[in-house]
């Protein structure tokens, strides 16, 4: 999702994001779960009732970028914590939408890996 001159087949990871400064605590967030591995927290600009970020700890870009490099272990234990946050919102029932935007084209304003888990209203068609 972010490859430059310097790192034409890997991805730079900018350690001054808004959610590495949140991970180190620099700012505050409104926690939903922490696990090993992962954080879920509110969105600060809320698009629907529910709109829960879930982040993995680890410094990755987007998720092609964690997805190729992550351990197992963090890859188990987000796709976990991902699933932990839909059952404590409740958001099955009526169901939900799941995004993950990814660099220019999916314009990713925040360049740490997150999932954003929108439910509470009727969402829309997105994809035509
Ligand atoms: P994206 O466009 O997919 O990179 O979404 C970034 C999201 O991050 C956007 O929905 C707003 C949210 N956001 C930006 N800054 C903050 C912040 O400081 N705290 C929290 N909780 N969310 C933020």
């Amino acid at each position: 999702c972010l490859q430059t001159e310097e790192a034409p087949m890997g991805y730079v990871y900018d350690d001054q994001n808004i959610f590495a400064k949140i991970l180190r605590g620099e700012i505050p967030n409104t926690t939903v779960l922490e696990t090993e591995h992962s954080l879920a927290f509110r969105d600060l600009y809320p698009q629907a009732p529910v709109h829960v970020l879930v982040i993995p700890k680890g410094a990755y870009v987007c998720y092609d970028h964690f997805a190729q490099e992550a351990s197992d272990a963090e890859i188990l234990d987000y796709t976990r914590a991902i699933g932990k946050v839909c059952e404590m919102e409740g958001v099955a029932k009526d169901g939900f939408r799941m995004i993950s935007n990814a660099g220019v084209a999916g314009v990713q304003e925040v360049p740490h890996l997150h999932v954003h888990i929108l439910a509470g209203r009727p969402l829309g068609r997105m994809l035509q």
